[in-house]
């Protein structure tokens, strides 16, 4: 028998994590462009949030840093710091670690199949983050090789733009039952780019066989995007039968509520009115962009950022919530701004896959034991910090280099040397 759970991949912040400032539509990555950032500390705060959820009682698993710098991308491109040093940047960019834009999943409930699909983003729209698949799949298909119970499928064709589960939520009355999958989409032409493209979310929902009455296709709200919601879970976050969402965050917010509530009766919908938290308050505190829990005690928990406790709005519409008798039960804070000063929080940081942990390779689950032997290779390898002017230096990059390698040993992972 299977016992489908949900299981949250953390990204694990590689040891070339700076701020060059290359996501334009993301305030705060453009924002903090050029500061000196702590990869040893990054790495230790995203370990730190997959302890605090373990000891929840939830499952864990953890994606590796990808090969960086990417000297072949470079090569394709014959680009080098003399004539492009922003793809030079790129080539470095640690942005893997956001995993909530590594891949679109469909559990098996869901898909015909009976197996759970995953589709790679191609995170076209992005440069330094377009070349991030070709390796992001070779991950997924050593992690969930295991055919009998997983599909893992190449990404949609470049023509548009995919940036995978940070556009898509999931209802259902509990993960391992079949669910409702929403897309959410951005149209072309606004202020900012919009990542995700309407196109992409269908051709994902039809790889993956999905019943056209248990999907539905949402525009995001383009002011969202001219905010910074540069994915939709900036401004919203979806778990079992609650969706928690900015007033602002669907292009037709009531008619959205309405059809997922339609194919989804269960579904309660907790919405932040924006004369109590508005759409930049949203956006630099990352409200939504929370992990929304269910632990085995049933009572829904929100992870959030520091930043939503320092924010006056945000903190206290957040204790009007609990002293409520709403579904969402506790709110729990983490430290993840290294992560955050990039724009990436603590949904960011995780993807989530329903599944049976049992089928997942064991090399890419997370107990305390293993936990402290990232700890451990993460302080002695990683980098304390990065200028980014040292960005493209070749000592630094031998560095970077060997703390990759250190952890691939100690996990026993040489089939991604
Ligand atoms: O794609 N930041 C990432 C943040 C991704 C957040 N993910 C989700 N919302 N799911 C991005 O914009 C900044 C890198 C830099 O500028 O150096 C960056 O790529």
């Amino acid at each position: 028998m299977s016992q489908l759970v949900e299981i949250n991949f953390d990204g694990l912040v590689g040891p070339s994590h700076n701020y060059a400032g290359l996501s334009l539509g993301n305030l705060a990555a453009t924002k903090n462009a050029g500061a000196t950032s702590y990869p040893r500390a990054a790495a230790l705060q995203g370990i730190a949030k997959m302890r605090r959820n373990m000891e929840r009682g939830l499952a864990q698993g953890f994606f590796l840093p990808l090969p960086r710098p990417d000297t072949g991308w470079l090569e394709a491109l014959a680009a080098d710091e003399s004539t492009d040093p922003a793809l030079v940047a790129g080539a470095w960019s640690a942005s893997s670690m956001w995993t909530a834009n590594a891949a679109t999943v469909s559990p098996a409930p869901d898909t015909p199949d009976g197996t759970c699909h995953l589709t790679v983003a191609n995170l076209v729209t992005m440069p330094h983050r377009a070349h991030e698949w070709p390796d992001t799949l070779a991950q997924l298909r050593l992690a969930f090789a295991d055919t009998a119970h997983f599909t893992v499928h190449d990404p949609v064709p470049p023509c548009f733009g995919d940036e995978g589960a940070a556009n898509h939520m999931r209802f259902a009355p509990s993960h391992g039952e079949q669910g409702l999958e929403v897309f959410v989409y951005g149209k072309r032409g606004g202020r900012f780019p919009a990542r995700q493209h309407e196109e992409a979310s269908r051709i994902v929902a039809r790889k993956h066989g999905l019943d056209p009455a248990q999907c539905l296709f949402v525009e995001q709200n383009p002011d969202a995007i001219a905010a910074g919601a540069f994915h939709n879970d900036v401004v919203a976050v979806a778990n079992e039968n609650v969706l928690f969402a900015h007033a602002q965050a669907f292009a037709d917010p009531q008619g959205t509520y309405d059809a997922i509530t339609a194919r989804c009766p269960g579904v309660q919908v907790v919405e932040v009115p924006a004369d109590r938290v508005s759409l930049a308050e949203a956006v630099s505190s990352y409200l939504f962009n929370a992990q929304l829990l269910t632990p085995p005690s049933g009572e829904m928990t929100l992870v959030v950022p520091e930043e939503c406790r320092e924010s006056a709005p945000v903190w206290s519409w957040l204790q009007d919530m609990l002293a409520g008798n709403g579904p969402i039960r506790h709110v729990d804070v983490v430290d993840v701004r290294q992560s955050m000063a990039n724009g990436g929080g603590p949904a960011c940081l995780r993807l989530r896959v329903v599944a049976d942990p049992a089928r997942v390779d064991p090399r890419f689950m997370l107990d305390a034991d293993k936990a402290s032997r990232l700890e451990e290779v993460v302080s002695q390898y990683w980098p304390e910090s990065i200028d980014t002017a040292d960005v493209g230096k070749d000592s630094l990059a031998a560095d970077i280099r060997r703390a990759r390698g250190k952890l691939l040993d100690v996990l026993g992972i040489t089939e991604l040397a």
